[in-house]
């Protein structure tokens, strides 16, 4: 059974109490590896290897950062369909979702850092009779903390990583501990892809043991993190007193709101892998489908007949499309959510229960039918909590005003689709909905230079482009008088 080891100070190791959790592979119920169980002390040694390594890592040229993203890039290239099947294995995402979404989209987190950091450039400013120049020198923060979720595990642990390491600063990074096969894949080839050792260091864990020491360190001055809500307050209280920087991307209830005049087959098919895609499991998907009376039936008619026609496969099978949710008590979450809807008075138009396993192998796997639920109004729990699975809610509105009342009718504020041919009531629409990402008749379209996050409870701050930059780095304000 393979151990996984933390990356500290450049040496692959075992937690230094010798602890272990099991790692469990969600298809099949079964145990298949061990991760190290790192505490308050594992993060201690990495704060001193990254403490080491940072003067030297700050002070090489942007050129020369950018070169070892790269490589590491390449080496993610090199390694693709080994680290598609790691991703499918240890997450239960279809190993076809793997291979066209999760692990490109590593590969090119890295790549965009490293270009990104080569045009990052800082303002001067100038009065009118030239006596100074005001200029903003960003300097990388120092030591940071980046703590990822399990739904797209190595996409996501890239996206904050690569940022945090191309603007100098030094990583302590936290994978979830239900997926950190492919974190630590790519740990084992930072040396060669030309990372000095303490630069990027791996602490694997608990969220409450290793993921709490990292909120907590004094000498990490920013955490960069994805995942629930309530972690997210819970890493705000803990960090405010220090005055840590944080960016914090945090959950979704996405409204897609369908107008009686959208493109009727795309707006369905669409809203069907906005809706399922990854097992539910992406924070941007649509999770209460908001539709025009008018239009309500026959859009509700042709989104269960294609649900129901959804085949739940083996994540291993190349042909399968829905694959296992990531583990037994998430599948227990997702499953209580479904019934208190149905308590609540719902009805369930289609799924609404455990998935029968998709062959032997998989008897013993995590897996949810795709389930649509209609009659509950936007107080229900099912329509204000997150349940991060392959569950949604339809809903009816009238007028543009009251999709929008909807669409709002919630403490998240992540994403958004809308759905129309009009395209100043989309613009309008896309105004007016409180959410930090507006889809217009398409869903997850990804420009990498765009600003990414959400509002409300959904998140503070932004990724993406500069803003990941800007954020880990810290902005000095310098004035030099032009004369003596
Ligand atoms: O996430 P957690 P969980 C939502 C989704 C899901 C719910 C709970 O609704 O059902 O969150 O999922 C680390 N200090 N999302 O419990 O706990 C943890 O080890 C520091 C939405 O799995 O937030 C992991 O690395 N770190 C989401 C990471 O936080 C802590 C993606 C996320 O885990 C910590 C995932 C602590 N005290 C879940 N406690 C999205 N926005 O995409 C935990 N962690």
């Amino acid at each position: 059974m393979e151990q996984l080891q933390n990356l500290i100070g450049g040496q692959l190791q075992g937690s230094t109490k010798d602890k272990w959790l099991d790692n469990i592979e969600p298809a099949t119920g079964a145990v298949y590896g061990q991760i190290p169980r790192s505490d308050a002390d594992d993060v201690e040694l990495a704060v001193q290897a990254a403490a080491k390594a940072f003067p030297q890592w700050s002070n090489r040229s942007f050129e020369d950062r950018s070169e070892c993203l790269r490589r590491w890039a390449k080496i993610v290239a090199q390694h693709a369909g080994e680290l598609v099947r790691a991703e499918s294995k240890d997450n239960g995402k279809p190993i076809s979702l793997a291979e066209a979404v999760d692990i490109p989209r590593a590969q090119k987190n890295l790549e965009f850092f490293a270009g990104a950091i080569e045009h990052f450039a800082s303002e001067a400013h100038i009065p009118a009779d030239s006596s100074h120049i005001h200029y903003t020198h960003r300097k990388p923060i120092g030591i940071v903390g980046c703590i990822s979720p399990w739904n797209l595990p190595l996409y996501l642990f890239t996206w904050k990583i690569a940022p945090a390491i191309a603007a100098g600063n030094c990583v302590i990074a936290k994978p979830s501990e239900i997926t950190p096969v492919s974190a630590f894949m790519l740990s084992q080839w930072a040396e060669e892809a030309g990372i000095p050792a303490g630069v990027f260091n791996v602490v694997h864990g608990l969220g409450s043991e290793a993921g709490q020491a990292i909120v907590e360190h004094p000498q990490i001055k920013a955490i960069s993190f994805t995942g629930g809500t309530s972690t997210g307050a819970h890493i705000a209280r803990t960090t405010a007193p220090q005055f840590k920087k944080l960016s914090l991307e945090l959950g979704g209830k996405n409204p897609a709101i369908i107008f009686e005049d959208c493109d009727f087959d795309k707006a369905v098919s669409t809203t069907l892998r906005s809706s399922f895609a990854n097992q539910g499991q992406i924070c941007l998907c649509s999770s209460r489908i908001l539709i025009q009376d008018k239009l309500y039936d026959r859009f509700k008619n042709a989104l269960v007949e294609k649900v129901k026609r959804m085949r739940i496969g083996d994540p291993a099978d190349a042909a399968t499309k829905m694959g296992a949710v990531v583990s037994q008590a998430h599948r227990d979450k997702i499953l209580s959510s479904i019934n208190n809807a149905k308590e609540a008075g719902g009805t369930i138009l289609c799924g609404g229960d455990e998935a029968e396993a998709p062959n032997e192998r998989c008897r013993n796997g995590f897996f949810v039918q795709p389930t649509i639920i209609e009659g509950l109004g936007p107080t229900c729990e099912i329509n204000q909590e997150e349940v991060f699975g392959p569950v949604i809610t339809l809903q009816s509105f009238r007028t543009e005003e009251e999709a929008i009342q909807l669409a709002n009718d919630s403490q998240y504020g992540l994403a958004a689709t809308i759905w129309t041919q009009d395209i100043a009531k989309a613009h309008r629409t896309a105004a007016a909905v409180e959410s930090g990402i507006a889809w217009i008749n398409c869903w997850l379209v990804r420009d990498l230079r765009t600003p990414f996050g959400g509002v409300k409870s959904s998140g503070v701050g932004r990724e993406g482009g500069f803003e990941a930059l800007r954020f880990f780095t810290e902005p000095q304000s310098v004035c030099l008088p032009t004369q003596a």
